[in-house]
């Protein structure tokens, strides 16, 4: 049975060392992490209140789809894979293969799912498969492995049935990239002349984006130093979004999934934290669930939603979790911080969520028995 006093005991330890912080309360004895208890005791309430949440304002659809599954009590593991494959499905900057291409005109994709029990799977730089998220899935349920990127991604995805979609982009991300390569200057069949891999580019394809469709190494050698991916797009907006959503079912169990494009116009190979676990996303049953939006770099370099899960063991609330991860972005980053944004969302064994970014602007959608709405998060900024 849970021992209330120990919970007690070690919940009030826990607040006070984060306010007072880590070398105060390290002190002598050693550090926080061995005088914590190894497995807190933690209550596991059946709340019979599913809860789904998710960032930005397409989280509002995929809340949805996760709610088909949430409302006839399915587990939230099965709620989460749902949920972000509405947003897959769908033409957007930043999810999913109608999203915006790398710098050399390729859509890859990142994605990664954990349920309740600590199992996890994810994908990397994963080109021409619709749902990202269920390869993730496959990966978690069907191999020993954690994580699949490029090549063998794929063609895991297609020993396991996924179909291979044609490399193509949608009007809206060949416009996008057509605008960036005249802005940038970014050349990459010219650059690519200029090296000795030139003999195994192929030829762009009509619309001036390299055709990759061939021996999938071909044209990678190309790009070099270059134009990096901008912080924001033309119109302003942050040049990047994500799909992350952490539920709980009826049963109280917790899980999450994370989906992504990345970066628009990224260097070729480059991931960002969407697919790593423990920055892009986590899921402690006993804690909380946690996902991360914004620019990855920055929340991998901190662990992100890792650090917002362990936030809350110690007796954070969501919010107050959330915002601690991003003071810490924040102290690492200094004026730089500006330019960026980052944003968590978490939902505790309680069911209370919050939120926190570096910058005005970022939202959440909540959808419960009670209620469907978006929540605006409080920022640094
Ligand atoms: C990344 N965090 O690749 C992801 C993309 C993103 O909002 O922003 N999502 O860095």
């Amino acid at each position: 049975m849970f021992n209330r006093r120990k919970f007690l005991q070690s919940s009030v330890f826990s607040s006070v060392s984060v306010f007072l912080g880590k070398k105060a309360i390290a002190g002598e004895t050693g550090s926080i992490d061995e005088r914590m208890p190894a497995s807190p005791s933690l209550p596991t309430p059946v709340t019979g209140s599913p809860i789904v949440i998710s960032t930005w304002d397409t989280g509002l659809a995929a809340n949805k789809g996760a709610w088909e599954v949430l409302s006839r009590n399915g587990r939230a593991l099965d709620a989460v894979e749902a949920g972000v494959k509405v947003t897959e499905s769908s033409i957007n900057c930043c999810v999913g293969l109608g999203a915006n291409p790398d710098r050399d005109g390729i859509v890859t994709l990142d994605a990664c799912i954990m349920d309740d029990q600590g199992n996890c799977g994810s994908v990397g730089a994963l080109e021409r498969i619709k749902h990202p998220i269920s390869v993730a899935r496959r990966v978690m349920e069907k191999t020993p492995h954690v994580m699949l990127v490029g090549s063998g991604a794929q063609q895991f995805a297609v020993a396991e049935g996924f179909p291979l979609e044609p490399q193509e982009l949608s009007d809206d991300a060949k416009k996008s990239y057509q605008e960036w390569l005249k802005k940038s200057e970014y050349k990459p069949v010219i650059n690519i002349e200029n090296t000795k891999s030139h003999s195994q580019i192929s030829p762009s394809s009509p619309q001036g984006i390299p055709d990759h469709s061939g021996d999938p190494a071909s044209g990678l050698a190309l790009a070099g130093p270059g134009p990096f991916a901008p912080a924001r797009f033309d119109n302003g907006d942050w040049n990047h979004d994500t799909i992350g959503m952490v539920a709980m079912d009826a049963q109280g169990n917790l899980s999450g999934s994370c989906t992504t494009s990345g970066m628009g116009f990224k260097m070729r190979g480059r991931l960002g934290d969407s697919p790593i676990i423990g920055a892009g996303l986590f899921v402690d049953n006993e804690v909380g669930a946690v996902t991360a939006t914004g620019q990855g770099e920055d929340v991998i370099r901190i662990c992100g939603s890792h650090t917002v899960v362990e936030l809350m063991r110690q007796g954070l609330s969501p919010e107050q979790a959330c915002k601690a991860a991003v003071e810490r972005i924040i102290r690492i980053k200094g004026d730089k911080a500006k330019e960026i944004q980052v944003a968590f969302i978490a939902l505790n064994k309680k069911g209370e969520t919050g939120s926190y970014a570096i910058q005005k602007g970022f939202s959440y959608a909540l959808k419960s028995n009670k209620e469907e709405k978006m929540y605006v998060a409080k920022s640094y900024y």
